[in-house]
């Protein structure tokens, strides 16, 4: 049994009409005719009863179908691809490729072939150009295998105001699946790295929205301290399969912690470079913050943003999902997920009174260092009525989450809010 609680970004039945019909899948007329075709006004309907959601899906160009994932993640864009998942849809501990979020900044390459696939290490700061095969890759390295979590810098971007431009991520883009591959250190140390290396960048095999061969999506990458951390990986597999196509197969670079734009998608080429990379969307106002605070809404130069390294600590409440009935009765288990950047999560707690009160949760240790940590605790409301989860994270350096919307950026990154959920006890 659930209920629509108006703070949720939930995807529910009445959105997915809401975005077919928006978003051009499917004309209101279609929606009609189709609707009459099952008995039901599916225009009056609302909330579209689940099971019919799937038949509205199939009835036009399924666009899940298309991009390989769970039917109820929400599609903010289709040119390109950015689909979120929600929060309830994040519950397990690694997260499915069906449920991983997509951030594309371009077009995908069409045919990937990895009997082909190469990837290029070079650079002005590599001793020499080495080319590898994907077999080379596999057979020459060690292989890896670690949960990492990636979070889309502008995960939460939603809720900033003045509002920012962009995809308008909920609490989404982020997931925590288990990666197999080599360790980018081990590949850039057989290229050779010359002494006055600072930074690494990549580029991959998508194209530019325009079309523009000569230009790239984006084109992004770390400096040297994080490049050459044991948990950097180039990885050719999700979870023991191959990567989702729209998540980067065959290959792709993984740092967790860090904002997943530098998790280059496609890998074709990595370079070691003697100064800061300088490729698509490393410069002016993207994945950039000011380097100090600034009034919300004001213009803030190129020269005055500094770039996004270690995430912020952050938490989702991934079950019960929002809108949940309880009975009075029952003690109500709660849980989900917590991480914080290059550190550890330390501590979890929840208040149901808006954060007048907390309470402390079971926190387990990560798998591996930058895997999300699983929390849980055990709920008794005082009585029947309306209530919020609210869930907040404590790094180990004591830092937690703001309970509002902190420091606004001209972007929209960094929101690393108290997640909600609201239930009512009956
Ligand atoms: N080649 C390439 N790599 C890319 C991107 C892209 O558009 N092209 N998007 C980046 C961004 S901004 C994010 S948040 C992550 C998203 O990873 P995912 O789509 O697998 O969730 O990929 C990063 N790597
Ligand atoms: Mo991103």
């Amino acid at each position: 049994m659930e209920f629509h609680p108006n703070i949720d970004h939930l995807i529910d039945e009445k959105r997915i009409r809401d975005l077919l019909t928006r978003r051009g899948f499917l004309k209101k007329s279609a929606l009609a005719a189709l609707g009459s075709s099952l008995g039901i006004d599916l225009l009056a309907a609302n909330p579209i009863p689940a099971k019919l959601v799937a038949a509205i899906l199939g009835a036009v160009d399924d666009p899940y179908a298309i991009i390989g994932k769970h039917p109820r993640l929400t599609i903010l864009n289709d040119r390109p691809w950015n689909v979120e998942t929600p929060a309830h849809l994040l519950d397990d501990e690694v997260t499915p490729a069906g449920r991983l979020f997509i951030r594309n900044n371009g077009i995908p390459p069409h045919q990937v072939d990895p009997s082909t696939w190469t990837l290029t290490v070079g650079g002005e700061s590599a001793v020499k150009e080495k080319v590898f095969s994907l077999q080379e890759l596999k057979s020459s390295f060690t292989h890896h295998t670690l949960r990492l979590t990636i979070e889309c810098g502008g995960n939460g971007r939603s809720e900033f105001n003045p509002p920012a431009k962009g995809n308008q991520w909920t609490t989404g883009a982020v997931g925590c699946p288990e990666w197999t591959g080599v360790r980018l250190r081990d590949v850039l140390e057989s290229a050779g790295i010359k002494d006055d290396a600072v930074y690494i960048g990549y580029y991959g095999k998508d194209r530019h929205l325009s079309g523009d061969p000569q230009k790239n999506s984006i084109s992004r990458g770390v400096p040297m301290s994080k490049a050459l951390e044991d948990e950097s990986l180039i990885a050719w597999a999700m979870n023991g399969e191959d990567i989702p196509p729209m998540n980067g197969h065959p290959l792709r670079l993984v740092f967790g912690g860090w904002p997943a734009s530098t998790c280059g998608k496609w890998l074709s080429k990595i370079v070691i470079r003697n100064k800061v990379h300088d490729g698509q969307k490393m410069g002016g106002q993207s994945y950039r913050v000011p380097c100090k605070p600034v009034t919300p809404g004001s213009e803030v130069a190129d020269e005055d943003m500094c770039i996004i390294e270690s995430m912020p600590v952050k938490s989702l409440l991934t079950y019960p999902r929002s809108g949940a009935i309880v009975p009075e009765s029952d003690a109500l288990s709660v849980r989900g997920h917590a991480w914080a950047g290059d550190m550890v999560v330390a501590a979890m707690h929840t208040s149901i009174d808006y954060g007048a009160t907390w309470q402390a949760c079971q926190l387990e240790q990560p798998a591996n260092r930058m895997s999300w940590q699983r929390w849980k605790t055990s709920i008794n409301f005082p009585g029947k009525g309306y209530y919020e989860i609210w869930a907040l994270a404590t790094d180990s350096e004591g830092v937690s989450q703001p309970m509002v919307v902190p420091g606004w950026n001209p972007k929209g990154y960094l929101n690393n809010a108290c997640h909600r959920i609201a239930v009512k006890v009956v």
